[in-house]
């Protein structure tokens, strides 16, 4: 029944409604949690990595990669990116572009507060800060990821959040679905949803049961502490703890070990002196839990609206990661504190952190932990002891339902220290109050993977096989419910864009298909609170509506601010309009020096007549800015102002077979008669086959320069590479 469609072409669209099109009968092709290959001691280019997995079929290696024959080593460990655009359809695109750069496990955000809905929802609403997690957006999502990882060939894990009142028929949603990975902890419901404790713990067992039978990676919520807390880093040893419940809960309702992660973060950031604080907790936590999976998250409670500050923060904790260990890497757009979850924004921390794994592959071979220092040693000592005084101290009291009731969690206080600031919950109050309802004595479900008593006749193997299969065993029994919203549906969305995707429109774009959102950076030589009123105006003289500053940074008090501003604009352009050259090709290093090398081939180059201008000319020429003699070739720079006789001289002195002439100042046409004069010259003394003649200057363009006797002219922009492959082509066609 997985009718799977034709396969994404790379340079197509992802066709949201050819998925929405039988969508009611579409079955996932594979249940359970999906690790990477890792390739121990991969050779890639010239390189031997020891922590790389397989790579992809189809990706977008990192900038700096056509250095390297455009490799694209990926880590060993499963990269997590969190997707939130709060539509359905617009998430399944960015999960497209995130795949590409590296990401196999996408979590959808939920919208606010799905935790106190309390029965599935139907259809695909638009969420607000994320989406509404629905049997009908999970197929959807499910059925595009099922394309997409056949494009980059790697298998995709689709995470989602087992929590709420719903907690339990979320679960048996997701197993019928085919969502891979999931967050369950009963915790989160009771500390920040306020969900009743009993209540809680009650349904986790049923959800935790189901996710176990579906092969569901479990994530836990520890980290939800960390980024409460006042002080972050006070709660490290109730962390443990957390991580401590929800494991040994797990395991007791049937989770095997290696189907739980722990939700780990480095709970500081620069200006705190992070590694040394963050260090200590990752160790004790490796020591104590290490037969479980690692989930390191990136840490979000310091995290402000400046991307690059955040990205330094991601790659502090991505060291820890490489020092201690990490199954899967989680990454959040480096700009959480400004909330604009933008697609280019995934895909920047996607590429921070398999930058950053990358650079730091095989680290831990000749960088290690000196578990012997006497700080760092007392430190996780210390952090162990904490974490078990506040388990007996707990246990003491009362046990974890009493300690909530006190408030022993998420106190800003380092335990056993405390600031009475944690939450407290009444074990008799909460969403869902008094709505466990004990079991009669002869309770029996004839389903599979219940949890608990279960009275089934005697003999019976298969609980199901009274109701002739239930929906865990028989996929055809999973029920659809299509949208019941007339208005709020992924439909009608799609339809208020269909003209702009017809017609192949095109319009800015950041979280929504056709949302015109365009994002400016501009420095503006005033104060902060100036700056920003002036931005906004200067957006609106821009033709920008719904102006907003999202980031500000003072780079001096009285000097200036630096801004960004984001703004829409509401301009779609045709293609059919637009003028696009064709791009002129370049070629390989390797490719270029070769050639020059072989020929041993040599250039003179000079800004000609009564030129001053030289910097145009060094770029094209200087090693350091990637010029011509990056790939050997001999240039003889002649000077500024030279005349036209003596470049062409020089030339011939050199046994040159290149010429060089930039020419900046056009007045009286200067530019076009030293061209002319230089190719009559060139003729006359009979050199003209077997010179390059090569004109560049801000004014010069390749068909003017050739109408005036050149082979070439290079306008703005140039760099060496244009002009060495242009060298290289011509040569070889010429034969010369
Ligand atoms: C992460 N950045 O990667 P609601 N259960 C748990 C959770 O942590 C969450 C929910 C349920 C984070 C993920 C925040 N986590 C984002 C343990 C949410 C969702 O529907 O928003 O109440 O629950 O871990």
């Amino acid at each position: 029944m997985s009718d799977l469609l034709p396969p994404l072409d790379p340079g197509t669209k992802i066709d949201i409604q050819s998925l929405l099109d039988g969508l009611e009968n579409y079955r996932p092709r594979r249940h359970g949690w999906t690790w990477r290959t890792a390739v121990p001691n991969q050779k890639m280019y010239e390189f031997t990595y020891r922590e790389t997995s397989e790579p992809l079929k189809q990706s977008v290696p990192l900038p700096a990669a056509h250095y390297f024959d455009n490799i694209d080593p990926q880590p060993e460990c499963v990269v997590t990116t969190e997707i939130a655009s709060g539509r359905p359809e617009d998430d399944i695109r960015r999960m497209r572009m995130a795949a590409w750069h590296g990401a196999d496990h996408i979590m959808v955000i939920r919208t606010a507060g799905q935790s106190h809905i309390d029965g599935l929802l139907e259809g695909t609403p638009e969420g607000v800060g994320g989406i509404a997690v629905t049997r009908k957006q999970c197929r959807l999502t499910r059925r595009a990821l099922d394309l997409i990882e056949d494009e980059v060939g790697r298998p995709i894990n689709y995470h989602s959040y087992v929590s709420g009142v719903a907690g339990p028929e979320i679960a048996v949603m997701f197993a019928e679905e085919g969502v891979n990975g999931a967050h369950q902890d009963p915790q989160y419901n009771v500390l920040y949803r306020n969900i009743n404790m009993y209540r809680s713990f009650v349904d986790a067992a049923v959800a935790k049961h189901v996710m176990a039978a579906a092969g569901i990676l479990q994530i836990d919520g520890a980290h939800n502490a960390n980024a409460t807390a006042v002080r972050a880093w006070k709660v490290m040893p109730e962390l443990l703890v957390q991580h401590a419940i929800n494991c040994a809960y797990s395991v007791a309702v049937g989770m095997p070990k290696e189907q739980i992660a722990l939700s780990t973060v480095p709970p500081d950031a620069p200006p705190a002196p992070c590694m040394r604080m963050d260090l200590p907790y990752a160790i004790a936590l490796r020591d104590l839990f290490g037969e479980y999976k690692m989930r390191a998250q990136q840490n979000t409670r310091y995290m402000e609206a400046d991307g690059r500050e955040a990205t330094v923060s991601h790659v502090l904790n991505l060291m820890i990661s490489r020092l201690t260990s990490a199954d899967i890497q989680s990454t959040i757009t480096p700009d959480e504190g400004r909330n604009v979850p933008w697609h280019y924004n995934n895909v920047a921390a996607v590429n921070t952190a398999k930058q950053t794994l990358v650079g730091m592959d095989g680290l831990r071979e000749i960088v290690k932990i000196d578990r012997e220092n006497p700080e760092l040693k007392s430190r996780v000592r210390e952090i162990k002891e904490r974490a078990v005084l506040f388990m007996e101290a707990m246990l003491a009291d009362g046990g974890y339902f009493a300690g909530v009731e006190d408030a022993y969690f998420v106190d800003s206080g380092e335990y056993p220290e405390t600031h009475d600031d944690g939450i407290a919950r009444d074990s008799q109050g909460g969403v869902a109050e008094g709505t466990i309802v004990p079991r009669a004595e002869d309770y029996m479900a004839p389903v599979c993977h219940h949890f608990g008593e279960n009275h089934l006749p005697d003999g019976l193997t298969h609980a199901c096989d009274l109701i002739g299969g239930c929906t865990l065993c028989d996929d055809s029994k999973v029920p659809f419910i299509d949208e019941l919203d007339p208005e709020d549906n992924v439909n009608a969305r799609l339809a208020a864009t269909a003209e702009m995707r017809e017609r192949g429109l095109i319009k800015p774009e950041v979280e929504w298909a056709g949302d015109g959102i365009v994002a400016v950076t501009m420095f503006l030589p005033v104060s902060d609170r100036v700056a920003e009123a002036a931005a906004l105006e200067l957006g609106r003289s821009m033709n920008l509506s719904d102006c907003e500053v999202i980031n500000k940074q003072v780079m001096h008090p009285a000097e200036g601010t630096l801004i960004e501003l984001k703004g829409r604009l509401d301009v779609a352009i045709d293609p059919g309009t637009l003028v696009i050259p064709e791009p002129a090709e370049v070629l390989t290093d390797e490719e270029i020096r070769d050639f020059v090398h072989e020929r041993g081939l040599k250039a003179v180059a000079a800004t000609v007549g009564e030129d001053e201008h030289s910097v145009g000319m060094r770029e094209i020429i200087d090693i350091k800015h990637g010029g011509l003699e990056k790939w050997g070739l001999g240039v003889t720079y002649l000077g500024t102002s030279v005349p036209v006789e003596k470049v062409l001289d020089g030339a011939i002195e050199h046994a040159a077979s290149i010429v060089l002439i930039s020419t900046i100042i056009t007045h009286g046409d200067m530019h076009r008669r030293n061209m002319e004069k230089l190719a009559d010259l060139a003729a006359e003394k009979g050199v003209r086959d077997r010179l390059l003649l090569i004109a560049g200057g801000t004014q010069v363009t390749d068909e003017l320069a050739r109408s005036w006797g050149m082979d070439a002219g290079f306008g703005r922009k140039t760099h060496g590479i244009d002009v060495a492959s242009f060298v290289v082509q011509t040569m070889r066609e010429r034969g010369m």
